[in-house]
C-alpha cells in the first residue's frame, strides 16, 4: 500500500513538472539577444530595412515550458509603448526571435503606431513585460549604449553563463571599447547563443582567454 502511495506521489510530481508554467514564471523568461542597427537582411525578406531587420530574442531559462500569453516587448523608459505581444508556448531552454517585421505586423493588427521594435541606434532600453490581470510588471530589461549597437552587432547573454552579456561582433568587430565586451562570435537570431567565429567554432572558455 505504501508503495502505491509513493508511486501516486511520484506521478503527481511528474504531472506538475510537465505542465506549462502558467503563473509565477516571470523570472524564467528573459531577453537573450538583440540587434538594434541592422546592415543586412536579417529577416530574410530580400530587402534591407532599418525597421524590419531589427530583432529581439527571448529565452526560457527555466525547466518548464512557459505560456507566452501576456508577455510583451517595449522600448524606452516610462510608460511602456507596446512593440510586440507574444503567444504560444516556449519550451524550457528554447528561444524565440521577433524581427522588426513581426513587430510591425503585430502593431498593425492591434491598432498601435507602426514603428516596429524601434531600437534606437544611439542607445535605448529594451524591456520584457508580463501583463497578468490588472498587473503589468517588468520581467527583464537591458539598457545599451551606442558603440555596442553599431551595424550588425548583436548584444546578448552567453549561453554557458546567462548572467554575462557580450557583444556578438563577428560582422563588425569592436575595435574600440564596446560595453559589454566583444566576443568575436556571430549573432544567432532564433537559436541559442553558441559562439561561432569567423575562422572556427570556439568554446566560451577559449573566447574568454582571448578577450581577457
Ligand atoms: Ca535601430
Ligand atoms: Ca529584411
Ligand atoms: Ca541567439
Amino acid at each position: 500500500m505504501r508503495k502505491v502511495f509513493r508511486f501516486s506521489i511520484f506521478l503527481a510530481l511528474v504531472s506538475i513538472t510537465a505542465i506549462p508554467c502558467f503563473s509565477d514564471c516571470a523570472a524564467q523568461l528573459a531577453i537573450n539577444e538583440f540587434l538594434a542597427d541592422p546592415a543586412r537582411d536579417w529577416d530574410g525578406d530580400g530587402v534591407l530595412s532599418s525597421r524590419d531587420d531589427e530583432w529581439v530574442e527571448i529565452i526560457n531559462l527555466g525547466s518548464a515550458a512557459i505560456d507566452l500569453a501576456g508577455y510583451r516587448l517595449a522600448d524606452g523608459e516610462g510608460k511602456p509603448v507596446w512593440r510586440y505581444g507574444f503567444s504560444g508556448v516556449l519550451d524550457a531552454g528554447a528561444v524565440r526571435v521577433v524581427y522588426g517585421s513581426d513587430s510591425r505586423a503585430w502593431e498593425e493588427a492591434n491598432g498601435f503606431p507602426v514603428y516596429g521594435l524601434s531600437l534606437n541606434n544611439a542607445g535605448d532600453r529594451i524591456a520584457l513585460y508580463r501583463i497578468a490581470g490588472a498587473d503589468t510588471a517588468v520581467v527583464d530589461s537591458y539598457t545599451y549604449a551606442e558603440a555596442a549597437a553599431r551595424d550588425d552587432r548583436a548584444i546578448g547573454r552567453r549561453s554557458d553563463t546567462p548572467a554575462v552579456w557580450v557583444v556578438f561582433d563577428a560582422h563588425n568587430p569592436c575595435t574600440a571599447a564596446c560595453v559589454p565586451a566583444g566576443s568575436g562570435c556571430y549573432p544567432t537570431p532564433g537559436s541559442v547563443n553558441t559562439c561561432t567565429t569567423a575562422t572556427e567554432s570556439k568554446s566560451w572558455g577559449s573566447i574568454k582567454s582571448i578577450y581577457r
